[in-house]
């Protein structure tokens, strides 16, 4: 007996320790809307103030051409969530801003259903916009508790949606709507985020942080408005709603830190697609950089984003790649980071683990695709290498050109001429039949 509680106490040990060990990463997807593609100091924009931004691209990588799955909200939604093409998921555009109209196949797999299948707390904070009626809300995608609007956006004072009448109220949690009048959305974000962590320390967790900002309206506070008031218009709106997005992220990593899991949890930042030009935009306000396009062009200035992943103590900080990478490809990411094993493997996204880690120099891709919407005119593109076909296509750069294809075809060496300004598709149709026949075999 005196010989077996010594040993008792050891058994006990090591099984701490070997839990501890098992204990999978907390993984936490900071998704933003409508941020164009250089719109944070760490992409070099000089006017924007985002310290924490900053920060998290120097507390882990930050890619340089990553793009999202489509240059639209829902399909790029529905893109990072299933790690499928959109089309593929079942949501070729945007889906419904209105109560009892469907949006994306509840039987799409998502990342949440993936995670939790492997014993995390999922939670959806934020923005949804893939669907309104029950079957298709975050707590029948895999999310165990969801709070936010289900529309493509809201006033972040009185969380109505505005943009269609008549005018609804949009706050939801766990399917119920619930009313916290005045209160500023992000803010509310922040505190539902930093209670779901509090409450579900002892599970892994994964969060879907959809941060409706900065889409329109422009609602940036008061202070930041003042910091860039000499700025022009509506460039000034557009940086102070940015900044004030920026702060929020800070009070999320804060408060990470204070509870000192950022080495126990994997933080992810990407932007859904480029900046809109839309009248409610102000017709501008982000920018795209270098690149021609926005919202709703496959020009790299719709689809080009700026994407973070930080894990420190796990994965190399301050590190920048330049290998093609887009939003399918962090569930098989994060699967493989996390050692979570997919309920199935049908996906298109590719683990860029081995990217990460240093393992390999080779990013993952081949080729890339993207369709929004259906039918003959549908816009498409394909990138192959330096080369970039686009179909149908769309140049939202210019406000007043909105909507006006530009061309049929458009082909561009996104190497040589990252601003898509010649088109090169009378000279090389052997490139264009190549990369045409490569998008109809995808379609
Ligand atoms: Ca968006």
């Amino acid at each position: 007996m005196k010989l077996l509680y010594p040993l008792l106490i050891v058994a006990v040990i090591l099984t701490a320790l070997v839990g501890a060990q098992a204990r999978k990463p907390n993984v936490i997807i900071i998704f933003t809307d409508d941020q164009g593609s250089v719109d944070a100091g760490c992409y070099g924009t000089r006017d924007i103030q985002t310290p924490h931004t900053d920060s998290l691209a120097k507390r882990g990588i930050r890619f340089t051409q990553f793009y999202a799955a489509a240059p639209v909200c829902s399909p790029s939604r529905a893109g990072l969530l299933t790690g499928r093409y959109p089309l593929r998921a079942g949501v070729p555009g945007n889906t419904t801003s209105i109560k009892g109209r469907p949006g994306m196949p509840g039987e799409q797999i998502t990342i949440a259903e993936h995670f939790k299948s492997q014993g995390y707390k999922t939670a959806h904070i934020g923005k949804w916009h893939l669907g309104y009626i029950p079957q298709h809300m975050p707590n029948a995608q895999g999310f165990d508790y969801s709070f936010g609007h289900m529309g493509g956006c809201i006033d972040n004072y009185s969380h109505f949606f505005y943009w269609q009448g008549p005018n609804r109220h949009d706050l939801h949690r766990n399917g119920k709507e619930v009313f916290e009048d005045g209160k500023f959305f992000p803010d509310l974000m922040v505190r539902e985020a930093c209670d779901f962590i509090k409450e579900n320390q002892d599970s892994p967790i994964f969060m879907y942080f959809a941060m409706n900002t900065p889409h329109y309206p422009y609602q940036g506070e008061a202070h930041w408005l003042k910091a860039y008031e000499k700025l022009p218009h509506p460039r000034k709106l557009y940086n102070a709603f940015v900044s004030s997005q920026d702060a929020r992220i800070g009070d999320l990593l804060t408060y990470l830190d204070e509870l000192g899991l950022r080495e126990d949890t994997i933080v992810i930042f990407q932007s859904d697609h480029g900046h809109s030009t839309e009248e409610r935009a102000h017709f501008g306000g982000g920018s795209a950089g270098p690149y021609r396009g926005a919202k709703f062009s496959l020009f790299e200035g719709g689809i080009r984003v700026p994407a973070i992943i930080s894990w420190p103590g796990t994965l190399p900080q301050g590190k920048t790649i330049t290998k093609i990478a887009h939003s399918c490809d962090w569930l098989p990411t994060l699967a493989e980071l996390a050692k979570v094993q997919l309920l199935e493997a049908s996906i298109d996204g590719k683990s860029l683990a081995p990217l990460l880690l240093g393992k390999t120099k080779e990013g993952p891709h081949g080729i890339l695709h993207w369709q929004v919407g259906n039918g003959a005119r549908a816009q498409w593109a394909v990138r192959d290498g330096d080369w970039k076909l686009i179909g149908n296509v769309r140049d939202t750069s210019n406000p007043k050109s909105a909507g006006v294809p530009v061309s049929r075809l458009f082909l561009s060496n996104i190497k040589a001429d990252p601003g898509e300004l010649t088109n090169h598709a009378k000279e090389h149709p052997e490139i264009v039949e190549r990369l045409k026949a490569a998008h109809d075999s995808f379609r």
